[in-house]
């Protein structure tokens, strides 16, 4: 078993809050339908140059999103910059994963100007993109437009909802049309995601050890978050009683533990978080905490005895199991005017008794001791108290 001197930092100082939901220390956590959805942003300064027509230069540039941002919920996509002399020329795409929606395709004003526009395409804005001949259509909110038809329509970016987050979006240009020209200075994607499965895992105290001496114990952790839209393993908490918790903390292979107070069974749960707050389900382990000294009882022969045997059998009363191993020759003795007698020692273990067994008679008159050294210890490896005891044969 492997023991630890170190303690837990004061559990207020170790939240990782930036990893999770609103969760409060301490208090139960939401159940994992009820994580909120977070939000992941990427952005391009990549600027696209764009020709009286065909496609832009770069044809398309990409942001990526990094793995574990889970399902999407909604997204939300700016262009930054644009500049066009004709901006209903333009046809705008946004790819991911093979779905492809259009942002923009022959929307927006018609006039003659150079200025500089920033659009944010959203499902939720209150209108399509306004074409006007005479109106620079001005920067704001717009539904993803298609004016190609008789009447402005809105496509969707709904189209990625319930996909994954992570991976390369890519945003493409067309001009449709000849003369006319202009560039995108580059552009931003805001990505609502969450991830609809709590992680699960495990917890293993000292390795597996079914004793420990000491309250001081590592915890040996596992947990994994195996759904399509994981957003992983984030963090994990600890509790002595199942509903006091520790604050949550980084997730971790090991982490360093105190057993609550008092000797006897011990239990510690642990649970786990994904990135997005689904919490898991309590893992539990137990072990045996033991942290008291086993003592030698029914000495015999009794301490301080006189006028015993030279034949008496020389054995003692262990008060609770010890490791067999460490009870030998070496490690309980019986000596004699500073000599070790020599003489065979045994532990029965379902008597807890050790016995030793001169070779020859004890001497006559003699005063005998026995000793018994502190590596003689519990099956959690708690020294023996009792150092011995002597006594005189006749
Ligand atoms: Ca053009
Ligand atoms: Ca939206
Ligand atoms: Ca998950
Ligand atoms: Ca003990």
């Amino acid at each position: 078993m492997t023991h630890t001197s170190s303690r837990l930092r004061p559990l207020a100082t170790t939240v990782a809050v930036g990893l999770l939901a609103t969760t409060a220390a301490g208090a139960l956590a939401a159940p994992a339908s009820a994580a909120p959805d977070q939000t992941v942003a990427g952005f391009s300064t990549v600027a696209m140059a764009i020709p009286d027509e065909g496609p832009s230069t770069p044809g398309s540039t990409a942001i990526t999103i990094p793995a574990g941002k889970g399902q999407v919920k909604d997204v939300d996509v700016t262009l930054n910059s644009l500049s066009h002399t004709y901006m209903r020329d333009l046809e705008v795409t946004l790819t991911h994963n093979g779905t492809a929606v259009k942002l923009l395709d022959a929307s927006g004003d018609s006039v003659d100007t150079t200025a500089f526009r920033t659009y944010t395409l959203d499902d939720e804005a209150a209108t399509v993109v306004p074409t006007s001949s005479s109106v620079v259509t001005p920067d704001g909110s717009y539904k993803p437009t298609d004016s190609s038809g008789p009447e402005p329509v809105a496509t969707s970016l709904a189209s990625f909802d319930g996909g994954a987050a992570s991976g390369t979006w890519e945003l493409s240009i067309v001009d449709q049309a000849g003369g006319d020209e202009g560039s995108l200075a580059g552009w931003s994607i805001d990505i609502d995601y969450n991830d609809p499965t709590a992680p699960s895992g495990s917890v293993v105290i000292d390795g597996g050890a079914a004793l420990t001496d000491s309250s001081a114990v590592t915890l040996g952790l596992a947990a994994s978050d195996p759904d399509a839209f994981t957003t992983g393993v984030a963090s994990m908490r600890f509790s002595n009683d199942g509903t006091s918790w520790s604050a949550f903390q980084p997730y971790a292979a090991t982490a360093a533990w105190t057993l609550g107070a008092g000797d006897g069974t011990k239990t510690v749960w642990v649970q786990y978080a994904d990135g997005i707050g689904n919490v898991s389900e309590p893992a539990s382990d137990t072990i045996v905490l033991d942290t008291k000294a086993p003592t030698a009882k029914k000495l015999s022969p009794k301490k301080n005895a006189t006028g015993v045997k030279t034949t008496a059998k020389v054995q003692f009363k262990a008060s609770e199991a010890l490791l067999k191993s460490t009870v030998t020759k070496k490690t309980v003795k019986l000596t004699a005017g500073g000599k070790t007698v020599k003489a065979k020692v045994t532990y029965k273990a379902s008597k807890r008794k050790v016995v030793l067994t001169p070779k020859k008679d004890l001497a006559r008159g003699t005063i005998y001791k026995v000793k018994i050294s502190k590596k003689v210890t519990d099956l959690a490896g708690n020294s023996i108290a009792t150092k011995g005891w002597k006594f005189t044969t006749r």
